[in-house]
This record gives structure tokens, sequence and C-alpha cells, in this order.
């Protein structure tokens, strides 16, 4: 069966994380996603936090699965030739560099336009038009500068970081969206367009809530805010609230059986109203429900303090697996706090194929994570990244080149 983007042919500039997060899906649906790279270079994490010597790295294989691999310099003039014909050839190109990068190698929007009209020109940078945008940006910062940061942490603490890596990959499932978007519209339009996503904005669209709350304050406390119970006035800001549930039904991360030694002894446990009964019921203490200082939403808020005490007394005596058993058959939402090990060892994970096993010829088997995004007339399946330069030569005589002008390019190092 045909995927649902074949025939969609991806001209694949893209490098690190954020870029690559992009073309991968795009290639998991089946785009043809050809990625360009400095001869003798390459992708820098091809090379970075390597875990076995001279072998691509995880953190590349791991970003540019599905993917084919030619080596091109696009700053050399034989160089530059065969990369008008990659634009002639391609529906869609996606770079995530340096600002001005591609500006300085002479391929402006407007150049690009006038090679290809088609032409769909992607990019991520780190800021969007203003005062930052010639900064280059990494994940870590365009968290801080989308407003997770100073949102994320205990009230006490530092601002944190989220291990999500929402600045790159989420802008990189952002920028996909923007593509699939603009090839639709060019079904009616027949002509290309530019596809921007900033990281900083791309954070910021998942950390809407905080902005939420931010407006909120100028009408009262944050009531769900732990906080708020402890009577500890608010400031100007979104402060940060440890573990407590942005949403409406207020939840902590608890303990559970063998937390003295294991690290990842926890659930998140979420009191919701609609089965607050069940709840006082699973951990032995019924008289809750007619209690005043427990008996309805309003009346549990300021004392959530002592509401996840009360729980906990019952999850430390269970195991979280226990305590997720016994909770789903009440229909009281938790989750158990999952490791990576455990993650990579979940049967019903392999089964869906959101994680999978992966062969590559230089490094053997690994794990990755596969499409999170499930079509069913498009099942997607991984195959392994490209070797530097693995497909350059099919690649070119595909856009045209005899092997005459491939070896030629090649002695002159454009490739
Ligand atoms: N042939 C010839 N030159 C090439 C090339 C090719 N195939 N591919 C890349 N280059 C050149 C670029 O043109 C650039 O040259 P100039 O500086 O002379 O213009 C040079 O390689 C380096 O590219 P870069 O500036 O993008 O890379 P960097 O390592 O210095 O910066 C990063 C990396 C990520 C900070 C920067 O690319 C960036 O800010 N990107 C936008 C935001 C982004 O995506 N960040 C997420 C990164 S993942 O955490």
């Amino acid at each position: 069966m045909e995927k649902a983007l074949s025939g969609v042919k991806i001209l694949d500039m893209t490098h690190v994380q954020s870029g690559p997060t992009c073309t991968q899906l795009l290639a998991w649906f089946g785009a043809d996603v050809i990625k360009v790279e400095r001869p003798g270079v390459g992708d820098a994490t091809r090379g970075q936090l390597r875990d076995i010597p001279d072998v691509d790295s995880l953190y590349f294989t791991m970003l540019n699965h599905n993917k084919r691999s030619v080596t091109l310099n696009t700053k050399a003039d034989k160089g530059k030739e065969i990369f008008v014909k990659m634009i002639e050839h391609c529906d869609v190109m996606v770079e995530n560099f340096a600002p001005g990068a591609l500006d300085r190698m002479g391929f402006t929007w407007e150049r690009i336009q006038e090679i290809n009209p088609r032409m769909i020109y992607a990019s991520v940078k780190g800021f969007g038009p203003g005062a930052y945008e010639d900064c280059k940006v990494y994940e870590n910062v365009a968290q801080c500068a989308g407003g997770s940061a100073s949102t994320t942490g205990d009230r006490d603490g530092l601002p944190m970081v989220t291990g999500a890596q929402i600045g790159d990959s989420g802008t990189g499932l952002h920028l996909a969206l923007g593509i699939v978007t603009a090839l639709y519209h060019r079904t009616h339009s027949g002509r290309g367009q530019k596809v921007d996503c900033a990281m900083q904005d791309g954070v910021l669209n998942l950390a809407r809530v905080k902005l939420r709350d931010q407006q909120r304050l100028d009408h009262g406390p944050l009531n769900e805010y732990s906080q708020a119970g402890e009577g500890i006035p608010f400031g100007e800001a979104t402060p940060r609230a440890g573990n407590d549930s942005g949403g409406g039904q207020p939840g902590r991360i608890l303990k559970c059986k063998g937390w003295e030694t294991d690290p990842n002894a926890y659930t998140y446990f979420i009191t919701q109203a609609a089965v607050w009964k069940n709840i006082c019921d699973v951990i032995g203490k019924p008289e809750w429900k007619d209690d005043p200082k427990f008996a309805t939403p309003a009346d549990r808020l300021p004392h959530l303090n002592d509401v996840f005490e009360g729980i906990e007394e019952w999850t430390m005596t269970q195991t979280k697996f226990e305590v997720m058993d016994k909770c789903n058959k009440l229909n009281i939402p938790q989750g158990p706090i999952l490791s990576m090990k455990e993650i990579a060892e979940d049967p019903g994970l392999r089964k869906t194929g959101t994680v999978v096993e992966v062969d590559h010829p230089e490094r053997g088997k690994y794990l990755s994570v596969g499409n999170p995004i499930k079509l069913s007339d498009s099942k997607s399946e991984v195959t392994r990244s490209p070797l530097l330069g693995e497909h350059t030569d099919e690649i070119l005589t595909k856009i045209g080149l005899s092997s005459e002008e491939i070896s030629s390019a090649k002695e002159d190092g454009a490739v």
C-alpha cells in the first residue's frame, strides 16, 4: 500500500535535532527524504555522544531513520550547480542552520522560488523576527526563552529545564505540520510557500497554560497551586509549581512501596472530582466523603496537602503497579513513574511499534522510538539511518548527472 506522503521529495538540509525530528516524521509517512551533508564531515551529531568508537552515535541514528544521505559542498561552485538541480527535483526543502547561513551560500528564499516556484521552504530558527533573530539557539535556551523554565521546578528552587526536548523535537513537530499544511495548500494554489517556526514560539505554544495562569493572577490567587493552600502569597509572575497538576483536577507525585531505594517508585495521582468517593474508599478513608474539609472540590482546595498526605499513606503500602491496577478498576486517573529502563522493556510499547529494535550495519541492534503517530492506512516501518554519503551516487544519477560528472565532482571535493 502507498504511504501517505509517497512521491513527496524532501531536500533535507537539517542537522542536530530540531530539523531532523521533522524530516524523520515525514520519512515515516512515506516521503523520500534526501539528507544533504558536508563531504567528510556530515551532521555533527554523527560524532557526538558516541558510545562505540567510529560508529554513528545513537544521537544521530535515532533522529535520522528512513532517510538517504548525499554528501555535497553547497559552498563550492560545482556543489552549488548540483544543489540547484536538487532544488528543481524536490518538493520541500527543510533547514535549521544558524540565521543567514543559506543566504550566505547564495540560496535566499527569493532565489529558491526562482529555481522552483512550487518549492515549500521550511525553516527552524531560535527566535522569530525581532531583536534576537540573529541568535544561535539550542534546546535549553529555547526552553528558557519560551517560558517553560520559569514555570518548571520547585517554588523555592532554580528555574528548571525538562528532559522532554520540547524546544528541538517540539519545534520539529510544529514544522512538520506546517509543511504538510503547505503541501495541501499547494494542491489548490500551485505554489510553494515559506514555513517558519521559531523554537521560542514552539515552546511557548506548549507552555500556553502558564500564560493562561499569568492572566488569572490578575484576578486572584491560583487556588489549585499548593502554595495557595499553604498561605504563601503569589508574586507578579506565574510561579513554579513543583509537581502540582497543571489542570483543574489537583494532582501530585506520591511515594509508593520501595521509594526508599528505587528512585522511580512513585505514582502521579489525580484527585478527579468525579471519582472522589472511589478515592476515599480505595485509600480506606470512607469518612472523608462527608467530612466538611474534604467533601467537595472547593472544600478540598485549601487542604490539598492533607488530602495528598492521606492518599500517600495508602500508596506507600502499594507498588506503583498495584496502585495502577486498583485505581484503574475504579476509574481513578493516575499512572506510574516509568523509568527509561522500564519503557525500553515494555512489551506493550514494542507491540505498537512505539519502541522498535533497529539493526545497523556498524553498531548492530539498538532500540529507538518509532512513529508515535499511527495512520491506519499508512503504517510506519522504521529503517536504519544512512551512513554518510551512502546514497550519493544514486541520488546524483537520479537528478541527471552522468557517471563522469559524478566522478569529476568527487575529484573537485564538491561531493
Ligand atoms: N556544505 C557546505 N557548508 C555547509 C554545509 C554543506 N553541506 N552544511 C552546513 N554548512 C555550513 C553552513 O553554511 C555554516 O557556514 P557559515 O557559518 O560559513 O555560514 C556552517 O556549516 C555551520 O552551520 P551552522 O552555523 O548552522 O552550525 P553551528 O554548529 O555553528 O550552529 C546551531 C548550530 C544549532 C546552534 C545553529 O545551526 C542554529 O542556531 N540553528 C537554528 C536553531 C536550531 O535549529 N537549533 C536546534 C539545534 S538542536 O539543539
